[in-house]
């Protein structure tokens, strides 16, 4: 018999840090590359009991790997996280879960069902109580501090619905492939943010003129273990953090901010790669020269300034940071594959957003983009949110469709038919996006 809390307290241990579990559990006097002439220390007895009986070719098996047992499936390990059954674990180490595009249906797209994309470890706990937030750099003219209850209490509250995309959403369709995250399309959610705006931050810190770059710092752990490397530090120019909608939040969709997605504080600044909205906020830099934090230098958030051959190197001067995310939609509604009955219309909806713009017209097409059909867009509920498209279809015949759609943003620009610029990290891949639909009779 398995001591259920021993294994519940163990599953937490390897949740919270897996690394530092592994160190716990097993101890690492020997090799650090392998397990191979420890396990006869007291990490053995204490797996053993865990697992019900001793592991008989302990000394084969390979350092980090978690014994199967304590893995669950992924239901469970989703619904640990509080996640929609349905959600696809694309990595769990770190977490990185993305969304199936007929989950994304909701019109707020709510906590059990917003991919989660995690560079290192989520914070083990959160000292609610004592979090503050610090305003420094170059560019203040003081350096300042707030409490959660400073911010909540101090300042006026704005709530915006705002798209955020990871701007490697899309990476699995380049060819030749991208390393990293093989995202679809379900890298994005449009959630409810409540806080207050960092303009109003940035002013009781006082901004110097030479302000250039705001650059955000948070508490999650680097994967190495090491307490002292940041983990990921972006940011956006002073003019995109003084917008109405950049927010620093303390609430998601009226409650608290859930653990994965930056509780209890958490930088919100939509139509921009998700990677500039920082979780688990603890401090925001105003720098004098553009932030030089952990994956904003170097080839991260960066495409090539002209088009390349894929699989081309392309050096550090002809990239440049990502902004403003290109025009994008989702077909949310049905789900692909769905078997229609004949004479029964198809009913089609979704999502378009075009990062700092917004969408003008959406069109569906049933006929490989030979002809298409303009849908009913909604304005957006506030700048920044996605809209919502809806279309009635006729089926000709009985068959196989492809339903494909193709917004188009408020300066002219559509989304291509097939996968665009290739570019060494996999970015913004904003093809249409298509399902299979049937009629039988
Ligand atoms: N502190 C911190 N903030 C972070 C990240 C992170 O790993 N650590 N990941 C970023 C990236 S790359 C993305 S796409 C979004 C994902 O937000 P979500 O997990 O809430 O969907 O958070 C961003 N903010
Ligand atoms: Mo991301």
């Amino acid at each position: 018999m398995i001591e259920k809390s021993a294994n519940q307290d163990i599953l937490a241990r390897y949740e919270a840090d897996p690394i530092a579990a592994d160190r716990e559990t097993f101890g690492r006097e020997s090799d650090p590359n392998t397990r191979r002439g420890f396990l006869r220390n007291a990490g053995l007895s204490t797996m053993a009991m865990v697992l019900g009986g001793p592991i008989v070719f302990a000394n084969e098996m390979p350092a980090g790997m978690i014994p199967a047992l304590l893995l669950g499936g992924d239901e469970e390990a989703l619904a640990k996280l509080g996640k929609d059954k349905g959600l696809t674990i694309l990595n769990d180490k770190p977490w990185n879960i993305e969304t199936p595009a007929h989950l994304l249906d909701d019109e707020v797209t709510p906590a059990a069902r917003m991919f989660v994309r995690n560079n290192g470890v989520i914070p083990a706990e959160f000292d609610v109580a004592n979090w503050t937030l610090t305003i420094d750099g170059e560019s203040v003219e003081r350096k300042v501090s707030f409490s959660l209850n400073d911010l909540k209490t101090k300042f006026p509250h704005h709530t915006y619905r705002l798209v955020l995309e990871c701007g490697g959403n899309g990476r699995a369709e380049f060819d030749p492939p991208a390393q990293g995250n093989q995202w679809t399309v379900g890298a994005v959610q449009c959630a409810e943010w409540t806080g207050v705006r960092l303009r109003d931050l940035l002013e009781k810190a006082g901004i110097k003129k030479n302000a250039v770059y705001i650059g955000y710092y948070g508490s999650d752990t680097h994967l190495s273990g090491d307490p002292d490397k940041v983990v990921i530090s972006r940011g956006v120019p002073i003019r995109k953090a003084l917008e109405d909608e950049t927010l620093v939040a303390f609430a998601m969709n009226g409650k608290d901010i859930p653990a994965a997605h930056g509780h209890p504080l958490r930088l919100v600044i939509g139509g921009w790669p998700a990677s500039v909205s920082g979780k688990w906020l603890k401090r925001i830099s105003v720098r004098n020269k553009v932030h030089d934090g952990p994956k904003m230098t170097g080839d991260s958030y960066k495409v090539p300034l002209i088009p390349v051959e894929p699989g081309e190197t392309v050096p550090e001067d002809k990239l440049r940071i990502i902004e403003s995310m290109p025009v994008r939609s989702v077909i949310t509604y049905p789900k692909s594959g769905a078997m229609l009955k004949p004479g029964q219309k198809l009913n089609v909806r979704g999502h378009a957003w075009a990062g700092d713009l917004h969408v003008k017209e959406m069109h569906v097409s049933i006929d490989f983009g030979t002809t298409w059909t303009k849908a009913i867009l909604q304005a957006p509920h506030n700048r920044l949110a996605w809209q919502r498209w809806t279309v009635e279809l006729e089926l000709p015949a009985t068959g196989y469709y492809e339903v494909w759609a193709r917004a188009t943003d408020s300066a002219g620009v559509m989304q291509p038919m097939v996968v665009p610029g290739w570019n060494p990290k996999g970015y913004l891949n904003n093809a249409c996006h298509r399902i299979a639909v049937r009629m039988k009779g």
